[in-house]
Order: C-alpha cells, then structure tokens, then sequence
C-alpha cells in the first residue's frame, strides 16, 4: 500500500519564526526528494482571504464572531486541496491552522467550545510543532508589526491558549485526533530551531500508512 503525505502544522506567536521555518521545513523536504507543499493561513488571495486581510490591515470592521467564522471558511476551502495532495503522498505544511483560529479568538472573549467548532472535521495534522517564544523574545526581535492582534498584551493571551490546547492534546494521549502537538523552544538561532523541528518531523516525512484523522477528539 502506498502511503500519504505526512501533514505537518507550525503554530506559534507572531515573530516566533514560523515563516523562516516553514521555508527551511519546505527546503528539507526538498533536499531529500520527498514532494512537499507549503501552505499558508490566512490565504490571503482567496475572495474569503481578501476579506480577512482588510480586517487585519484594518481597513474594514467586523463583528469577532464573523471574522472567526471567515478564518474557519478560509480553511474550509483549502480542505479538499490538503486532501488531494495527501493523497497524492504530498507532504503539507501548514504555516497556520485551527489552533491559530481558536487562540486568536478565545483571546478575544469568544468562548473556547464555540471557537473550536467551525473546525470540527477539517484533515487533522500528524504533527503540530508550537514555536514557543515569550512575548518579550518576539517583541525584542524587532517588534511587532502594524496588524491587528499585533500587540504584547493580546500576545501574551494567545500564547495561553495556546498552550492549554497543547495540554488538552497531550491529555488525549498525544495522537488524538487533533495529531501530536510538540512545544519547541523557538528563542534561539533558527539554524538550531530548525535541526529540532527535522527531529521531530524526518520520522514521518516519507509518508504515513494510516489514515488521515479529523479534528478534534
Ligand atoms: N489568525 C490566523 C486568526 O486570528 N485566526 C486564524 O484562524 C488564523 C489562521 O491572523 F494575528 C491571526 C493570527 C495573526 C493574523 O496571521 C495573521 P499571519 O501569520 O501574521 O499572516
Ligand atoms: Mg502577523
């Protein structure tokens, strides 16, 4: 049987280093021949993706409930994509995905059950790998931007949340249906961060016998 592509989630605070790591993840899978896609959320180019870029760059207003759903759409529509290319023993790189969702939101006041329903049943990753900064860390490199949620305060609540979902995860075992979630310490040289995340993912980067599993236990 042929196996699919492993599906590989990287979350953490804003100026965590996710972009630099995905691209160094997206360069490693490359560099040992395995297909592998990056993708990134928000899909900012998608019509439900314009929608949320002008939110952020705050040149619209919307209600927290309709942003969050719009976030959950906008990986709706990726879904069946993720699929396909699993499917086609594709590997996936997430730079983003329902935890994101969920932190930013909750962080806001939205209740956490409600936050996490509009993701019920999207592909669950084989591996979420949280790059773990503190808000002082990602402050002090450089600072924030000029986006929405771009401030120490919300920051310092997302990170919380963040981690009560990697504890709830763990709870279930590590494989539950929301995949293993794996705190990294993201504070130091990318060079080194990024030799941690290869430990963490070359085990599954040539494909995955069982099935893809849905969000959330
Ligand atoms: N964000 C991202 C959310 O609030 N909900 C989501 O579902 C996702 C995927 O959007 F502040 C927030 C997180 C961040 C902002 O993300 C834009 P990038 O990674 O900085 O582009
Ligand atoms: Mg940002």
């Amino acid at each position: 049987m042929s196996k699919r592509g492993s599906f590989i989630v990287v979350e953490g605070l804003d100026r965590s280093g996710k972009s630099t790591q995905t691209a160094l993840l997206l360069a490693r899978f490359e560099a040992a021949g395995i297909p592998a896609k990056l993708l990134k959320f928000p899909a900012r180019t998608t019509p439900i993706g314009q929608m949320i870029d002008s939110y952020l760059k705050s040149h619209s207003d919307l209600d927290d409930r309709a942003i969050h759903l719009l976030f959950s759409a906008n990986r709706w529509e990726l879904a069946s994509t993720i699929e396909h290319l699993l499917g086609a023993g594709t590997a996936v790189i997430c730079d983003r995905y329902a935890f994101s969702g969920i932190a930013f939101s909750a962080s806001k006041g939205l209740p956490y059950e409600w936050c996490r329903a509009p993701d019920v049943s999207l592909p669950a990753p084989d591996l979420a790998l949280f790059l773990d900064i503190t808000p002082e860390a990602a402050k002090a490199r450089g600072g924030y931007g000029e986006e929405r949620y771009e401030k120490e305060e919300m920051q310092r609540r997302v990170g919380e949340i963040f981690r009560r979902i990697g504890q709830e995860i763990s709870d279930g075992g590590g494989e539950g249906e929301g995949g293993k979630w794996v705190g990294i310490d993201a504070g130091g040289e990318k060079d080194v961060v990024a030799r941690e995340v290869w430990a963490f993912v070359e085990p599954l980067a040539r494909g995955i016998e069982g099935p893809l599993r849905r969000l959330w236990p």
